[in-house]
């Protein structure tokens, strides 16, 4: 009762249209709420609801709160979340380059925005065999926020285009910063913005010849959520569409190591003329289990210009070093020490564990009918739900028949409704009883 008279006394004031400084009053006569007078930025309004990830914790969470008793059986195979500690090389850099601010002489305190000249070279070097040069990786806190700072550099006017599914930050971001319209109720797509199908029907690859022209094309591959890691043939043709049209291509390369397939790009720079229409986003949050420590980069080179010339290279590094003061000194140590060999063959027997844990899941849905992509060079294993079910129905039966969290297709756009995501990230006992658990469940 309380709840819903505040909820009326904001909703009055909310709608009055000039400002008025507002204030309720409590019992006591103190000031209980009070309202500035500063227009919500209208883009917000555009977007639907809570952010994707915390949305499936909220679930999860009411589910706990109904049923406490079933704490210590929920199982996550939802938010792709790393959960194996990190490796004894990679920690090691992580500790030294901490114990290094003890000392006099290995102190550092802000550093460059861009980061570390060693980790840029290194990067360059081993992830990329020279094919892209130092100057052009910008060292971050991760690709999420990398991807954001993408869309200052790009501002309100572009239009975009996303895969259908698509990882949602995609999508969020370019609805804040004022690109799209508002979102169509009957088709769940928001206006001004281009939804690329992918699905088994097109083998989670777009036909790009028949999309609409847009200036910036973001483009996953091994892709969240479908799991599908795009052919070099694909790529080509990715790359040589946006060359024609003379679009962006802002590629998210963040599940990259997880390729296992035989010529399989890894990165969008093996494709010839990729440095004239693309920029790369990275991270080391899967690579090694550094999703809490934060730790990415993107790739931007020279040759990618605007139309009047600018290299979007100027504009970025004018983003990062306006608006970010670079990665953590001691993180960007654990990141050198990744890409050390030794670290490599650790990072390499990380997600060997993650993709057999995929299999496991993949199999085990497979045995019960289900027509199952991804999970193969990536961490993801996409589910194809029968027909007429539910992507979010499913999600709460699994959560309530199994304890089992998973995610909804739809959550990552209408393209992924039909679908059920499943996260490899799980330590492996969770897993074989995650499968155990679905086996019956969704049989
Ligand atoms: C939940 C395609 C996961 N809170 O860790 P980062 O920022 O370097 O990389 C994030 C990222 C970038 N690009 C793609 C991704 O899939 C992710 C991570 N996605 C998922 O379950 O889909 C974690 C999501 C996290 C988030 O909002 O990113």
């Amino acid at each position: 009762m309380k709840l819903s008279c505040a909820f009326s006394i904001l909703s009055i004031v909310a709608s009055a249209s000039a400002f008025t400084p507002t204030s309720t009053s409590n019992t006591r006569g103190k000031t209980a709420l009070s309202m500035s007078g500063v227009t919500r930025n209208p883009n917000f309004a555009k977007l639907q609801g809570g952010y994707l990830f915390p949305e499936i914790g909220r679930r999860r969470n009411a589910y706990l709160e109904e049923n406490p008793d079933m704490a210590d059986r929920i199982i996550s195979l939802g938010i792709g979340d790393t959960t194996q500690p990190i490796p004894e090389h990679i920690l090691n850099g992580l500790v030294s380059s901490a114990k290094k601010l003890g000392t006099k002489e290995g102190y550092s305190g802000y550093g460059a925005e861009q980061g570390m000249g060693d980790l840029r070279a290194k990067i360059a070097d081993k992830l990329y065999g020279g094919i892209i040069k130092d100057s052009e990786v910008f060292i971050s806190d991760g690709a999420k926020c990398d991807i954001m700072r993408v869309q200052q550099v790009f501002g309100p006017g572009v239009t975009t285009a996303v895969q259908d599914p698509s990882y949602p930050v995609y999508v969020d971001t370019s609805v804040m910063m004022g690109q799209t319209g508002e979102i169509n109720p009957e088709t769940s797509q928001f206006d001004n913005i281009v939804y690329m199908p992918c699905n088994a029907e097109n083998d989670f690859f777009p036909d790009i010849d028949n999309i609409p022209r847009s200036d910036i094309i973001y483009f996953c591959s091994p892709n969240n959520p479908t799991g599908a890691a795009a052919t070099k043939e694909q790529l080509e043709k990715l790359v040589k569409v946006c060359k024609e049209r003379g679009s962006i291509l802002v590629f998210d390369a963040a599940y990259a190591p997880f390729i296992r397939s035989e010529g399989v790009p890894k990165s969008i720079f093996e494709i010839d003329g990729a440095r004239e229409v693309a920029m790369e986003c990275n991270s080391f949050s899967k690579y090694a289990g550094f999703t809490g420590v934060r730790l990415g980069w993107t790739v931007v080179p020279d040759e990618l210009t605007f139309s009047d010339g600018t290299k979007v290279r100027d504009d970025f590094n004018r983003v990062m070093s306006t608006a970010f003061n670079g990665a953590s000194n001691i993180v960007q140590g654990g990141g050198i020490a990744c890409l050390d060999d030794e670290g490599l063959a650790e990072i390499d027997v990380l997600i060997n564990y993650y993709l057999e844990n995929a299999k496991l899941l993949k199999e085990a849905m497979e045995s019960i009918g289900y027509s199952v992509y991804g999970g193969s060079d990536a961490p993801y294993v996409f589910v194809k739900l029968p027909d007429g079910k539910k992507s979010w129905d499913v999600f709460s039966e699994m959560l309530e028949k199994a304890q089992v969290v998973t995610i909804p297709g739809a959550g990552f756009g209408p393209g992924g409704e039909g679908y059920l995501r499943l996260s490899a990230f799980a330590p492996r006992e969770t897993v074989i009883e995650a499968c155990e658990r679905l086996k019956k469940a969704m049989a």
